[in-house]
């Protein structure tokens, strides 16, 4: 039996909770809300190749009332989605 040895420079993928604190974060002038251009902020540092496109989808997948912005209440669906794309750091390049 071989036993596959973990490689300690692989990224860990970051987890549910780091998510919710780096959306959270990005929610730049504390209104509860997370605008398009505050989502594509915070897809950018989450290293998204394409962040306007990510924001598009993310809207479309978490944005329930359709106003174009994440509430509280939609957050959970924003958070599931950027865990399905196992994102692993929240650089600020
Ligand atoms: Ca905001
Ligand atoms: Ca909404």
């Amino acid at each position: 039996m071989t036993i596959v040895k973990s490689f300690p420079a692989q990224p860990k993928a970051l987890s549910k909770e780091q998510l919710r604190q780096h959306f959270l974060a990005c929610d730049a002038d504390h209104n509860e809300l997370l605008t398009r251009a505050e989502l594509k902020q915070a897809f950018r540092k989450l290293g998204a190749m394409i962040p306007g496109f990510r924001t598009w989808e993310a809207l479309r997948c978490a944005d329930a009332n359709n106003d174009g912005c994440v509430s509280r209440e939609e957050l959970e669906a924003l958070i599931d989605f950027a865990y399905k794309r196992q994102y692993t750091s929240m650089s600020d390049k």
